[in-house]
């Protein structure tokens, strides 16, 4: 066993048995909503998977230790703490470990973490990808490369459109990431159950979505999946609406400046703001969806 890593007795019990498991992110709770929603959510989010059959692990770090679900004390500290936790991804975990400090996970940060402590499937709300504008900025988010070498399959809405899906689609093909639909062929793209955008292959169960995953990790073929999984359409949001946020959101950023780890949180938050409390009831709905799709694929793979 990893000697950074600690594991939850309910989640290493889960795992012994062969029970499902589902890993969620905390990036998401300090850098992704507004206090006191974040924790909240957190704790929904937590809740749906322990109705739903799974157990909840919730991945943090916490005074340098990789946690692999958390108490709800600990989730409040990183709820309360926001902006002022630093973002971890790849890069950044070897930091936050050796000066023993709190770290919130990105989506790729995660997936480290959950395949260091053997989950396989993970739910969020959406992941990174490449920004609009990369072919200047070359700001291509991490969480991509790492889904092209962690055999972690990752829930999601798609991605928002704060980032070009048409390239963020390319780059997963070159690194030969499956992008599967949820009773759709649409990639979704967050607040919109739809993009201009297809997935690779539709599937229309959580047994077919877990056949999938078995048969390419006992092929030995590396890497995760993204299950895209579109928004309930009582919460989705117009399009015009959310494209108009987006186009002013990441104006700003240009003009400001906003670059390198700031510039997904600068445009989350802006967005936010600029769409009003709409945008955040839709954000929340989606992920608990995403929790039920992730506890159901857990369950079948379990079994398949
Ligand atoms: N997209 C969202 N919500 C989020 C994030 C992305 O709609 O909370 C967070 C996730 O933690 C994701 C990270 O892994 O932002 C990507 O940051 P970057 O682009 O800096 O890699
Ligand atoms: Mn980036």
């Amino acid at each position: 066993m990893n000697q950074y890593l600690d594991i939850h007795p309910d989640v290493a019990k889960a795992l012994a048995n062969n029970q499902p498991v589902v890993a969620l992110e905390s990036t998401i709770i300090s850098h992704g909503m507004p206090w006191p929603e974040n924790s909240e959510t957190a704790k929904l989010v937590e809740q749906t998977v322990r109705d739903n059959g799974a157990t909840p692990a919730t991945i943090a770090i916490i005074n340098g230790r990789l946690k692999v679900g958390l108490s709800n004390d600990e989730i409040d500290e990183l709820a309360k703490a926001g902006l002022s936790v630093t973002k971890c991804s790849r890069r950044d975990l070897p930091f936050v470990v050796a000066k023993k400090q709190m770290g919130a996970t990105t989506v790729a940060a995660t997936m480290i973490i959950a395949d260091m402590a053997g989950i396989k499937v993970f739910a969020t709300g959406g992941i990174g990808g490449v920004h609009r504008g990369a072919q200047e900025t070359f700001d291509i988010s991490a969480d991509l490369q790492e889904l092209g070498k962690t055999n972690v399959a990752v829930v999601c809405a798609g991605a928002k459109s704060i980032l070009d899906l048409g390239l963020t689609r390319e780059y997963l093909e070159t690194l030969g990431v499956p992008v599967l639909g949820y009773k759709t062929n649409s990639l979704p793209a967050f607040y919109t159950r739809e993009s201009e955008h297809t997935v690779d292959y539709r599937q229309d169960s959580s047994e077919e979505i877990a056949q999938f995953l078995s048969a390419k990790w006992n092929m030995g073929l590396e890497g995760g999946v993204v299950i895209a999984n579109p928004i309930p359409e009582e919460y989705a949001m117009d399009s015009d609406k959310i494209k108009n946020a987006v186009e002013q959101a990441v104006k700003e950023s240009v003009e400001q400046n906003i670059v390198g780890k700031e510039s997904t949180p600068f445009l989350l938050a802006r967005v936010a703001e600029l769409t009003g409390g709409d945008s955040l009831a839709s954000n929340i709905q989606l992920v608990l969806n995403n929790a039920r799709l992730g506890s159901a694929v857990a369950a079948d793979y379990c079994k398949a």
